[in-house]
């Protein structure tokens, strides 16, 4: 069972299927149970081929994934998944209750657990604002919703299974700084390994250390202190 949130990245290089090209390109690093790691790099660098492949939705062409010290391959898809809460670029929403997104996956789920995630993900107060509150519907056949709400519902249906590996995909690019940072004083409570792709340096600086990705190689993992120190590129984008 997962139940430290370590991850470690063993020699990995990984091209898509039908591809020739690597997109991620011999990385090594390793996050340590608890641990936050913000990802950073331009548009294209591979930070979201490298995220999709610690929940599965790929597999490495080269090298190992291991979580918790063994192999992902040790690991029951649903274990993994369950254990891991990837929250995509581009969320998913699907035609039914707010409700039901935010639980699924979790049948048992209570409603103060549902409306404890989405008071978390801070989007709790804009679902009272909807005409049916929690029942109202989404989805391609409901309401509209903004991309900013939507990553937030997504957010809260990683949150009510209390991942121990919590993966933010660019997932609060919509929310102004002051909502960004209640998310992540939020998040904070749950006590799981963090990793966050994110273009803002300030949201980058909140994590204990910072992965910057180019062309799909790690360029520099450390601090910000380390990284101003080390990585020009990492100056570079500082600055603009
Ligand atoms: P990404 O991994 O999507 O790069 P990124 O997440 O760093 O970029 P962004 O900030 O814009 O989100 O892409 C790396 C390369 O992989 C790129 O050439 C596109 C390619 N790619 C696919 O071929 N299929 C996919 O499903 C994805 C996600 C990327
Ligand atoms: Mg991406």
């Amino acid at each position: 069972h997962i139940t430290k949130g370590s991850v470690v990245f063993d020699n990995v290089s990984f091209a898509y299927p039908e591809s020739e090209e690597d997109v991620v390109k011999d990385i090594n690093f390793q996050v340590a149970p608890g641990e936050k790691l913000a990802v950073i790099g331009s548009t294209g660098a591979g930070k979201t081929s490298l995220f999709q492949l610690i929940p599965r939705l790929y597999d490495p062409t080269k090298g190992k994934v291991s979580v918790d010290g063994s192999p992902l391959s040790d690991y029951s898809l649903d274990e993994l998944r369950g254990s891991i809460g990837y929250v995509p670029q581009s969320p998913l929403l699907f035609t039914g209750s707010v409700t039901d997104n935010i639980a699924w996956g979790k049948d048992q789920a209570t409603t103060e657990e549902i409306m404890q995630a989405a008071k978390d993900a801070q989007i709790h107060d804009t679902i009272m604002q909807l005409d049916d509150q929690y029942e109202t519907r989404v989805g391609q056949k409901g309401v509209n919703l903004s991309g900013g709400q939507k990553q937030r519902i997504s957010i809260a249906r990683a949150l009510i299974r209390k991942p121990k590996i919590l993966m933010l995909d660019d997932s609060t690019s919509a929310l102004d700084l002051a909502t960004e940072s209640r998310l992540l004083d939020a998040i904070d409570t749950y006590q799981c390994t963090m990793l966050i792709i994110t273009q803002k340096i300030t949201t980058a600086m909140r994590a204990d250390r910072i992965l910057l990705m180019d062309e799909g190689k790690l360029l520099a993992i450390g601090t910000h202190t380390e990284l101003l120190a080390s990585s020009a590129l990492y100056r570079k984008i500082v600055e603009s």
